[in-house]
């Protein structure tokens, strides 16, 4: 295999969430990718919850020779915040859930991405955060060596117009805004896949109807996540469709022509009365070299979704006995 068909390396760090389980199943299910480990963080709901239904998301895709690890169960500085108006009780609300085939690895999450990135050779491993940024953070003050190691951090966070938990924040970055600071100051190179992009990323009717054709146990799983993440979408946000948030960072990873992005320094605000958590980006001049973060402008819609509906039918169906 030449090395630019090489699989790309990934480190998933996520807190399922609806949308961070069709994350996992792009990433499991995509050839282009090689998933070396899932991580948990404490956001969409608590850490234990998250967990679970990471490991439920594992089970119900067959995701079986891949670590999971527990993280943070709460950001650094500030108390938890959880948004169980738009993901449920459970964190992961709609589809049942299977008992849980995995067994979670020992490691606290922080020391298995620690770990996992030193054990390869710099440039292999890319990480792709699609929760809070608490883990990445302390991750980088354990260890500062990763941040020569890593290749880059594609996290999905943020936004430079928008946001959905404040009226200029987003929910990842605003939750523990001083992890998002460490992570975005730190010189490695970061992509921002915020809400700009992702609100391109709709389930539409006709999407769903694909992902309910493939008529897989996995496909039925993530057709029902849909079901219940269009209603939450529709009565929380007056969204049509919903935005499917953290499978955009994947789909980057996998072919950068179906994120486009443009070079632009990123500032996390953290004392702004009205505009904390804000992903302040400056777009009045073009980025030069030494600018290492890009944020995600353009989506190719039905190139993503592609990805998506491949991925389902390269999965197949996944025996759920033990
Ligand atoms: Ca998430």
């Amino acid at each position: 295999m030449d090395h630019a068909a090489a699989p790309r390396k990934i480190i998933l760090d996520c807190d399922p969430g609806h949308d961070d389980a069709v994350a996992m199943i792009l990433a499991h299910g995509n050839p282009k990718i090689d998933l070396l480990a899932v991580t948990t963080v404490a956001g969409n709901q608590t850490l234990e919850k998250v967990t679970a239904n990471a490991l439920a998301v594992g089970t119900i895709a067959g995701i079986v020779d891949v670590p999971f690890a527990a993280g943070c169960p709460r950001p650094l500085v500030r108390a938890a915040e959880t948004a169980g108006d738009v993901h449920g009780d459970s964190g992961m609300d709609g589809p049942a859930q299977p008992d849980p085939r995995i067994e979670l690895d020992e490691r606290h999450a922080v020391d298995l991405i620690i770990e996992t990135i030193m054990a390869h050779e710099p440039g292999e491993v890319t990480l792709v955060p699609t929760g809070a940024l608490t883990n990445i953070a302390l991750a980088v003050r354990k260890e500062p060596r990763i941040v020569d190691r890593v290749r880059e951090v594609v996290l999905m966070g943020g936004g430079y117009h928008t946001g959905n938990w404040s009226a200029v924040a987003e929910f990842n970055i605003k939750i523990d805004p001083e992890a998002a600071h460490i992570v975005f100051n730190e010189p490695w190179p970061v992509v921002m896949v915020g809400l700009d992009l992702t609100h391109q990323a709709l389930a539409t009717r006709d999407v769903v109807e694909r992902i309910e054709k493939i008529g897989t146990g996995p496909a039925r799983f993530v057709r029902e996540l849909m079901d219940f993440f269009a209603q939450a979408y529709r009565d929380t946000q007056g969204f049509d469709a919903p935005p499917v948030h953290d499978p955009c960072a994947v789909a980057y990873v996998i072919d950068p022509q179906i994120v486009r992005t443009i070079k632009a320094p990123v500032s996390v605000e953290l004392r702004g009365e009205l505009t904390l958590g804000m992903t302040v980006t400056d777009f009045r001049a073009p980025a030069g070299d030494e600018c290492h973060t890009s944020v995600a402008v353009d989506l190719d819609h039905a190139g993503f979704w592609d990805l998506v509906v491949d991925a389902l039918q390269r999965i197949g169906e996944v025996p759920l006995g033990k």
